[in-house]
Parts: structure tokens; sequence; C-alpha cells
């Protein structure tokens, strides 16, 4: 299979679940500035929504959406963890949480990174983020994990965005819980091979 990423953008995601369910990918870097991919391809034909991830499985099918691969990857090894089991509770839960983390806190970065965004937008963004990290924060006291007593999908989802507070002026360290959270998480040695593969990408 192949993961269409950008090193440090969402794609850290489905590259940290394929790590950790013992998959290997080979790793396609895109540059979204110019769309142009590695090989040299350009992305917008490969992924017409031109936004990473892709995965590309062996027989040629596309998968987008990182929420929607990372399901994917983890249930190709169902007894890594990395989904709770079908029909559990906690696999809702991981869903809640991959859902919120999608829709609330992953685009509420946006414009921060958006050099064409007024003022008034950042704030608003910034404010956003301050409060879903008060949330996040809140629900992560005293717990090693979003979702039982053991990494998932949601963690590495979660992780890789609040890596993205150093680059949005949010820094996390305001958050102990979330400070402690990322170090535990950055600790693990698949975490560690995900990103050492993405920074050797450039
Ligand atoms: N809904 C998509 C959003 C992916 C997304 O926002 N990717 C960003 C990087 S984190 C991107 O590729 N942005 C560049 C673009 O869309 O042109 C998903 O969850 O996979």
């Amino acid at each position: 299979m192949k993961l269409y990423l950008t090193p440090g953008a969402c794609s850290l995601s489905p590259h940290i679940v394929a790590q950790e369910a013992g998959i290997v990918l080979e790793l396609k870097k895109v540059d979204l500035r110019t769309k142009k991919v590695s090989d040299g391809s350009n992305y917008n034909e490969v992924n017409p929504k031109g936004s990473v991830p892709l995965l590309v499985l062996d027989d040629g099918t596309k998968l987008t959406e990182g929420p929607v691969i990372v399901q994917y990857l983890a249930d190709q090894k169902p007894q890594s963890g990395l989904m709770p089991a079908p029909g559990s509770i906690d696999r809702y839960r991981v869903l809640e949480w991959l859902n919120f983390e999608a829709t609330e806190l992953h685009k509420s970065f946006s414009p921060m990174f958006n050099p064409a965004a007024v003022p008034e937008w950042k704030q608003f963004a910034a404010a956003a983020i301050h409060r879903h990290f008060d949330y996040i924060s809140k629900q992560l006291k005293d717990r090693q994990f979003l979702v039982g007593d053991r990494f998932t999908v949601a963690d590495a989802y979660l992780f890789t965005i609040l890596g993205w507070g150093q680059y949005a002026g949010i820094d996390v360290a305001k958050w102990p819980v979330l400070k402690s959270y990322v170090d535990r998480i950055a600790a693990r040695p698949k975490v560690q091979a995900a990103l050492q593969a993405e920074k050797a990408l450039g």
C-alpha cells in the first residue's frame, strides 16, 4: 500500500497508525503548495481532492479522508487494538473522538496556516482551539489515552493536531495535561519511527 503524505500534516496520523499496526507502507511525499509528488507526478491528478492523506491499496483502490483511512488500517490488524472491537461502546467512543478531531479541532487550525485569513478569522479560530484544548485537557486528566487504557487511532490523530500548536502560536505547555500527553505519545517507539521517517523525507 502507498500513503501520500506531507511531513507533519494530518497524514502523520495514518502514518503513525500503520507503524503501530506493523503495516509497511510505501511513502509518497506531496508538496501541497505545488501539488507535486516526489516522483514528479501531479497530485491533483492522483487525488482530485488535492489534500493529503491518500491511501492507495495494492489493487489500486484509493481511499481518502484521514479518519476513514486510520479505521481501514487498524481493521487490517484487529489484534493491535488500535480500533476497539465492532459493537463495543469503546469503538463508538473512538469514532466520537475522530469526528470531534476532524470537524472541530483540525479545521479550527486551517485559518491559522492560511496566509489569506484575515486577523479576525484567525482570532476566532484561536479562541475555538483554546476552548477545545480546555475540553480535551479535562477529558485527559487522570487518563493515559483518550479511550480505554490503550493507544487507539484517536490518539494518533490528536497527537498529530496537538503538534501544530507551536506553528499556530498556541503553546500546548499552557495545558500541562496536554503537554505530558504529547510527551508520552511522542515517546512511543512507533510514533518516533513515523516522525523520523517524515523528517527523512524533508
Ligand atoms: N477532510 C480531509 C482533510 C484533509 C486536510 O485538510 N489535509 C490538509 C493537510 S492537514 C491538506 O492537504 N491541505 C491542502 C489542501 O487541501 O489543498 C481529511 O480528513 O483527510
